[in-house]
């Protein structure tokens, strides 16, 4: 640090420079993430409530009382309007805390989970850090968990199975109904991943989309995470974790005596309640309606884009679910074409099951910046010989 401190204009002019260096969601570039621009209501009332600390809830009531209101609007929206939960950083937390619970509750000796192949890091994560067994299930043709391989994996030390509601790589969405009836057999946690889904499958059906049922309706389903930071347009930090009711909290509750609140479940002590309160604001202000249209609006933006790519001769993995779309060119590898379109400026990230590149159509990605990217895609096609259609 230096001896003497700098002027805040001078502060301001350095730190200009390094975000300027930055990517921004408006400029459309950004194909390959799950985060978009927050609301702007949401980032004002995040600086509103920068100083809340939901590590001492009792100092800051009124915070608390909005995050056990997103609390109940996120139950209400999955089917559990009296789940039990925290806003928390995001999905790899929620993801932890699930496996946490879920191996507090069981108590075996030699713990394992059950996750897809598909799931997301955050369970390696979590595996490692809980000192539990990380299982894998095997996907289907479709790129869903296969039950059979689910089944299989099953033992005396199973504390959780995972199923997931909108896959990181293709957005795919895991037949949860099918796990809850083997869950509920066998007496087992099931955990839904819904950090991407959980903010658009919900509004997608409601707008009558064929997509299957995955959250607490389902009797089997113990916990969801969901994150307001992905669809939600809440500002990042912001994920959900939903359990069916308060005894998943009580079994990994710690006691913290000097606090204005006695026990605390969070892995997290000191934690923002902007979040909270962002995420709250965008609920309330966006309602069903606004996300519903969101939604749609996505899925256009999705339908046109796959349309484009068949009409040039890319090579879908899936029909496209959800807003992410998986594509190949018959003959650039997947990487290579990754890095020949971030020469033409686009940031897009390439899945590894199986190896293609993906693009997830977040709201900040607009039909104009899908043209753009076609007439760059059709460029490729046609400056590469194989590629060469007819
Ligand atoms: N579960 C699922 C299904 C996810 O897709 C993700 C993140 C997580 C859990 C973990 O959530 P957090 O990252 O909030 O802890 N999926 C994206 C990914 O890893 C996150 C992401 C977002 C990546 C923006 C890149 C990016 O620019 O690909």
């Amino acid at each position: 640090m230096d001896e003497k401190g700098l002027p805040e204009e001078k502060v301001l002019e350095l730190l200009a420079e390094f975000q300027s260096r930055d990517m921004t969601y408006t400029s459309g570039r950004i194909l390959g993430s799950m985060c978009t621009s927050s609301h702007p209501l949401a980032r004002r009332v995040y600086c509103d409530f920068l100083e809340s600390n939901l590590g001492d809830p009792g100092l800051f009531r009124g915070t608390r009382e909005l995050e056990s209101m997103v609390i109940g609007m996120l139950g209400d929206l999955l089917s559990e309007p009296a789940a039990a939960g925290h806003i928390i950083t995001g999905g790899t937390e929620a993801n932890l805390m699930a496996m946490r619970a879920a191996r507090n509750m069981a108590g075996a000796e030699k713990p394992e989970i059950i996750v897809p192949k598909s799931a997301h890091f955050s369970f390696r994560k979590a595996a490692d850090i809980l000192g539990i067994r990380l299982r894998e299930a095997e996907l289907d043709h479709e790129y869903r968990v296969d039950l059979e391989s689910v089944r299989k994996l099953i033992s005396g030390n199973t504390v959780a199975v995972v199923g997931v509601a909108g896959t990181t790589e293709l957005g795919r969405i895991d037949p949860v109904e099918e796990l809850s009836e083997i869950c509920l057999e066998e007496g087992i946690h099931l955990h839904v991943d819904a950090a991407f889904g959980g903010f658009i499958i919900p509004f997608l059906r409601e707008t009558g989309a064929e997509l299957p049922e995955f959250d607490f309706k389902l009797q089997g389903v113990s916990s969801i995470t969901v994150d307001p930071h992905k669809m939600g347009l809440a500002p990042i930090p912001s994920g959900c974790i939903l359990f069916r009711d308060a005894s998943y909290l009580d079994a990994m509750s710690i006691e913290t005596p000097y606090l204005t609140e006695k026990q605390q479940s969070t892995i997290v002590g000191t934690r923002t309640g902007a979040s909270a309160a962002a995420t709250w604001a965008v609920m309330k202000h966006m309602g069903r309606e606004g996300y519903r249209e969101l939604a749609l609006r996505v899925m256009g933006v999705t339908r046109r884009l796959r349309d484009g790519l068949v009409e040039l001769d890319y090579q879908l993995v899936v029909e496209p679910e959800l807003n992410i779309v998986a594509f190949n060119h018959p003959s650039i590898g997947p990487h290579e074409l990754a890095s020949r379109l971030e020469e033409l400026g686009w940031a897009v990230s390439v899945s590894s099951c199986p190896p293609a590149i993906r693009v997830v159509l977040m709201p900040h990605i607009g039909e104009e910046h899908i043209e753009m990217l076609l007439r760059d895609l059709e460029g490729l096609m046609r400056d590469t010989p194989q590629g060469v259609r007819g």
